[in-house]
C-alpha cells in the first residue's frame, strides 16, 4: 500500500491529493490511506497534509530507503525490489539468504552501514553510515559460471557510465574490478556465484560505491588510494538519486546482455578501461607477472603480453599500473 501511494502522490508533484480520491483509485478505505502515509512518514518522507484538501508530497528521505528507490525506477529487471537496511554485516550475506529463499531476479539489497564489509580474499572494505552505497543485487542469467566475471565488467561499466555521464565524474575501470577516478579507486565491484552442473544458479553482484566522504572521513590506510563523489565534484550528492541513477542505467545494460550477450559491455569497457595498453604488474595468488595489458576475452579475462611476446590470458588477479 505504501507503494501505491507514494507512486500517486510522486505521479502529482506539487499538488495535493485527496485521502478520499486516493482510497478510491487504490480500492481501499480511507484509513488504509491515512495508515500507509503515516509509515512513509516515519521512513523519512516530508508529506504536508491539510484538512480540506488532502496530502502532497514535499520530500523523500535522505537516506536510501527501499520504496523510494523502487517507485523511481521503471526496472524492467534490477531494482523490481529493493531492501533496505540500516546496518548490515555484510549485503552479500543478506542477498545470499533472500536468493536461497527464491527472492526474484534483480532483487536488490541495500545498508547505510556493513560492520563487515568485504572485498576479495578477505580484504576489509571500508562501508561506514551516511556516506556511501554498499549494496548486492541477485542475478539469474542463464550463462555457465566460466561467464560470470561478465557481470563484474557489467557492473563497473554501468557506474563508471553514470558518474561521467549524469555527474560529469570522469570515471575510468580497471581490471578486473576497480572504478578509478584519478588513480584513486571510487568504487570496488565483487560478484560471487552459485553454480550446479555448469549452469548458475544465482549470482550476487556487489558494489561499494563512496558517495559523500570528505577526505578527513577516511581512514588514513585508506585515504591514500580512495576518493569519494564529493571529493571529485565539490558537492554533496542525494544519494537516494545517485542510487537510481546507477540502478536504470546496470537495468539497461542487463537487459541488453539478456537480449544481445556480452559484446556491447566489452566494447564499452574497452573504451573506459585505464588498463589497456599499460604496462602492468599481475598479482596472482602465488606469483606475479609483468606485461602489457593488451586486451580481455570475450570472458572478461586480461591478455597479457609478455616480455617475450607470447600471451597469457589471466582471469583473476591484482593489477598494479606500472606506466
Ligand atoms: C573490492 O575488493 O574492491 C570489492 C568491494 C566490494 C564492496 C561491496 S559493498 C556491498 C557488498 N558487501 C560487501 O561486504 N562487499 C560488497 P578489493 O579489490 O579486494 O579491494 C579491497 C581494498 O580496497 C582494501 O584492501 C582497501 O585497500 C581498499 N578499500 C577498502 N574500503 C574502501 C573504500 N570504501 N573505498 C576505496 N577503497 C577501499
Amino acid at each position: 500500500m505504501e507503494k501505491e501511494v507514494l507512486r500517486l502522490l510522486r505521479d502529482k508533484p506539487d499538488q495535493y491529493l485527496s485521502g478520499q480520491a486516493m482510497a478510491r483509485k487504490l480500492n481501499v478505505s480511507r484509513a488504509a490511506v491515512w495508515k500507509a502515509v503515516e509509515s512513509l512518514r516515519s521512513k523519512g518522507f516530508r508529506i504536508a497534509s491539510s484538512a480540506n484538501r488532502g496530502y502532497k508530497l514535499e520530500s523523500g528521505p535522505k537516506h536510501i530507503e527501499g520504496v523510494d528507490i523502487e517507485v523511481g525506477l521503471p526496472s524492467r529487471i534490477i531494482g523490481r525490489s529493493v531492501v533496505s537496511f540500516d546496518s548490515l554485516p555484510s549485503t552479500i550475506d543478506k542477498a545470499v539468504e533472500l536468493a536461497q529463499e527464491g527472492a526474484p531476479e534483480g532483487t536488490v539489497v541495500v545498508a547505510d552501514a556493513q560492520t563487515g564489509g568485504r572485498g576479495r580474499l578477505g580484504r576489509r572494505w571500508s562501508s561506514p553510515p551516511g556516506v556511501g552505497i554498499w549494496t548486492s543485487i541477485i542475478l539469474r542469467p542463464s550463462i555457465p559460471p566460466r561467464e560470470a566475471p561478465k557481470l563484474t565488467l557489467l557492473i563497473a561499466v554501468g557506474v563508471a557510465r553514470t558518474l561521467t555521464h549524469s555527474y560529469g565524474i570522469s570515471a575510468r575501470i580497471k581490471w578486473p574490478n576497480d572504478v578509478i577516478v584519478d588513480g584513486k579507486k571510487i568504487c570496488g565491484v565483487l560478484t560471487e556465484l552459485l553454480a550446479e552442473q555448469d549452469a548458475v544458479r544465482y549470482i550476487i553482484a556487489s558494489f561499494g560505491l563512496n558517495v559523500n566522504q570528505t577526505r578527513s572521513q577516511f581512514a588514513p590506510d585508506i585515504l591514500s588510494v580512495a576518493t569519494s563523489m564529493r571529493i571529485e565534484s565539490g558537492r554533496t550528492l542525494d544519494r537516494p538519486q545517485v542510487f537510481r541513477d546507477i540502478l536504470r542505467e546496470l537495468d539497461e545494460l542487463y537487459v541488453n546482455f539478456g537480449r544481445h550477450g556480452s559484446g556491447n559491455i566489452i566494447e564499452q569497457w574497452r573504451e573506459m578501461s585505464c588498463t589497456l595498453g599499460k604496462h602492468v604488474k599481475v598479482q596472482l595468488r602465488e606469483r606475479s607477472l609483468a606485461g602489457v595489458a593488451r586486451d580481455i576475452d570475450a570472458d572478461g579475462s586480461l591478455i597479457l603480453e609478455l616480455g617475450d611476446g607470447s600471451r597469457l590470458s589471466v582471469a583473476y588477479g591484482d593489477v598494479t599500473i606500472l606506466r
